[in-house]
Order: C-alpha cells, then structure tokens, then sequence
C-alpha cells in the first residue's frame, strides 16, 4: 500500500481516521495532533518551563522529543522507585533518553530518600496506590521547589480512556471530576499536563520506532494482574469492531465532566505541619504514609547536562 499523501510505501495504517501514511507523514501526523492537543486544551504557554517526568518507557520518552521537538523549554525527571532490577535498568534507559535529546535529566531515588524501595514497606495499603501517591508528591514537590510551570506525564489516550472506564465501572465521581488533559495549578500544586491525551498507545509505539527512542519494553512487576489492563483489553476489542470507540469515548466524557465536578465536595486544605505542602490534615498524605518528621529537600541538578 502507498501513503495517502504522497508515493512513499505505507508505513502504518491508521484505523481511525482510516489512511495509509509513509513514515515522514506519520511523523507529520503525530506532530500536528500533539500541537493541537496542545492548543485545544491551553496545556502550555512559548515561554514556561516544563518538567518532563520520564519513566524510561515509550510514553514518556515520545512527551520528551517531541516538546523539545516543539520549542518547549523542557528538563526532565526520573524517580528510581527502588523496585530491584526493573528500577535500575528503568533509569539506564531514562538517562539514555535524555543524553540523546541532550536536556537536563534529575534522578530522584525512593529507596536513599526514604530508606525503602516501593514493595518494601510493610502496609495494609496496596503497593500501587502507595507508588502513585509517592510519584505523583516527587513530582509535584520538585518542580514546586524547583521552579517549574507544568509537569508533563506521558499519558495516552488508552490510559486515559481505561482510567475513565475503570472509574465509572466503580462510580468513583471524585477522581472523573479531576481527570483531564489539563489540570490547572493551585497553591503548591503545579499545573500537570498530558501532551498524548488524543494519541492510542499503537501511534506511540509506531513514532518511537519511526523517530529511533529506545525504551524499555518490560512492564513494572506490580502492574500483572492490574485491573486496569483488562479494562484496557475490553477496549481495545471494542475499537477493533468499531474504529473511533476510545477517543468518542474519551471527547464524550470532556463534555459531560461537569456532570461529576458537580459531586466534588469542597475540601479545606491546611499546610502540612512536616513540609508546608497542601494537606487535608495536620500531615499531608504522603508524609504520613513515610513517617516523615523533617520535609524532603530536593533542590539542585542532580545529573549536569
Ligand atoms: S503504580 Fe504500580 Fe505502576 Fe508503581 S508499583 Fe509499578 S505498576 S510503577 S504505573
Ligand atoms: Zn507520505
Ligand atoms: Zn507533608
């Protein structure tokens, strides 16, 4: 098969909307959604500085190139869950993602800054949820700290449709009132962003292969079993029959969020005695579930340029 544009063999098949497109213009493609995603949603202004969070997997790798592909002013940040093997080699590849892209990487390890790896601690809570609190605290904490504008994650729109599906599935109307491409910064809380929100997981993987990012390909240990890669498979077997079904699903939910914003109950939030982040109690979430009595400082580049 040809591309649709021009005289090139196919490189992929898109599947919705249907085409054929060579590999320079599926790179175009890429590119013009992402801009637009990015227009369309108000994510990011010319002149903010953006702290890309990069696992070491494709997600975050493809949100890396291509801001800094756009002009953006990005550095980014990995943080070493301490999850044996998988973690270490997850920062290999996150330090060789930036080496090539030639911008700032910061290294945040769970395990030296709170004495125990994400597995390790002994908890009635499951490790996933103490892992995302964790992550999502590191981030937020450091580019507060730090500086920065916006946080960047590499969600896509599979995450986010099984993120929806999966919530509405259990009618947690509180986490959809807060689920979005865009969700603007309060306080201390810096505004996050998700440049990939319209992109399916295939379209990633098909732009770092065209674009040569090396990623890892092996999932976190704890992510077997997870419900939410049966929520992803049930959709995917739904897009299959009828191409469009996740991002109709998806643009649907961003019309009626008002609908569950309407639930969200409004919250006080305090300083947290330890480290004076937001807190809905005398401690923040996170410094409660560590134990923390002084707060983290992670101010400075950890690894130079
Ligand atoms: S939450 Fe759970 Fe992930 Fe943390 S423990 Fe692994 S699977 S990394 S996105
Ligand atoms: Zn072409
Ligand atoms: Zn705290």
């Amino acid at each position: 098969m040809r591309c649709k544009f021009c005289e090139r063999p196919a490189f992929i098949k898109l599947h919705y909307p249907k085409m054929y497109l060579c590999e320079e213009h599926f790179k175009e493609y890429f590119e013009r959604k992402v801009k637009r995603t990015i227009e369309r949603y108000k994510l990011l202004r010319p002149d903010e500085r953006i702290l890309v969070v990069v696992s070491g997997g494709k997600d975050s790798a493809v949100t890396a190139y291509i801001l800094k592909k756009l002009g953006y002013n990005i550095e980014c940040l990995h943080i070493n869950l301490g999850i044996g093997e998988y973690s270490e080699k997850s920062e290999s590849y996150a330090k060789k993602q930036c080496e090539a892209l030639g911008v700032p990487l910061h290294i945040v390890r769970v395990r030296e800054l709170l004495g125990k790896g994400i597995g390790e601690v002994k908890t009635r809570r499951a490790v996933c949820s103490y892992c995302g609190l964790t992550k999502r605290y590191i981030f937020n904490k450091f580019a507060h700290d730090n500086g920065f504008n916006a946080v960047a994650t590499g969600h896509n729109l599979d995450d986010e449709a099984s993120f929806i599906f999966a919530n509405l599935m259990n009618w947690n109307t509180q986490y959809l009132a807060k689920q979005g491409p865009l969700l603007p910064g309060e306080g201390k809380f810096v505004k996050k962003v998700k440049p990939l929100y319209e992109l399916t997981e295939r379209e990633v993987v098909a732009y770092a292969l065209a674009n040569g990012i090396k990623y890892m390909v092996e999932e976190c240990p704890y992510a077997r079993g997870a419900t939410t890669l049966e929520y992803k498979a049930i959709l995917n077997e739904m897009e299959e029959k009828r191409p469009g079904t996740k991002i109709n699903f998806v643009k649907g939910f961003l019309r009626k969020k008002k609908l569950f914003e309407a639930e969200l109950q409004e919250v006080e939030l305090k300083e947290c005695r330890i480290c004076g982040m937001p807190a809905q109690g005398k401690k923040c979430s996170f410094c409660n579930f560590w134990g923390l009595e002084k707060p983290l400082e992670f101010n400075g580049r950890i690894t130079p340029p």
